[in-house]
């Protein structure tokens, strides 16, 4: 089995970093024109791809090694550990693309085998897998995933460590966020 045993949250930093370069300046002297054609790299609405690394479910958030999939693992219960994909933009990936995907979560910081198989759960882009022993915190989890579009047996492995609980966030009416 070939996983991808990298510093995943080294390079998560290091990918934050070059993220940040891809805001480019529209701003241009009496170009009305220029901005259909030079403005080309950004199709989303108003959204650069990686420029969304927020947790959406109050777990722990990582950027995949393949530089487009986004994932967060929550712990809600002693019995419940949930992750969730996301695409580039960091919206939750369609029900298709949840069946590509595949998983295995182990106890500890290796993946020893055999694994907790990840099974679909009943959110959007999201896998879960029961857990079948007693936690205790620090809580450490690893986590094998192969991407939709990887190729078999090529897997990504991510470390959880929780403290605690996964708080979801509290939802909030205002988070003072200006629309232009
Ligand atoms: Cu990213």
């Amino acid at each position: 089995m070939g996983y991808r045993m990298s510093l995943v949250a080294f390079s998560v930093l290091v990918l934050l970093v070059s993220c940040q370069e891809g805001t480019s300046p529209a701003a241009e002297t009496g170009g009305e024109a220029m901005a259909d054609m030079e403005g080309m790299e950004s199709q989303g609405q108003g959204m650069e791809e990686h420029s969304d690394h927020e947790t959406k479910h109050g777990g722990i958030f990582f950027m995949a090694l393949d530089e487009v999939h986004h994932l967060e693992g929550t712990l809600s219960s002693p019995r419940m550990f949930r992750v969730y994909l996301y695409d580039a933009m960091t919206m939750p990936l369609n029900d298709e693309k949840v069946q590509q995907a595949s998983g295995t979560l182990h106890w500890g910081e290796f993946p020893d085998p055999p694994g907790i198989p990840l099974k679909v759960g009943h959110e959007d882009g999201m896998l879960m897998a029961e857990l079948d022993r007693e936690i205790e915190f620090p809580l450490t989890l690893t986590l094998l995933v192969n991407f939709p579009g990887a190729a078999e047996g090529e897997s990504e492995l991510f470390n959880f460590v929780f403290d605690e609980y996964s708080k979801p966030p509290a939802m909030e009416g205002s988070e003072g966020m200006s629309h232009e």
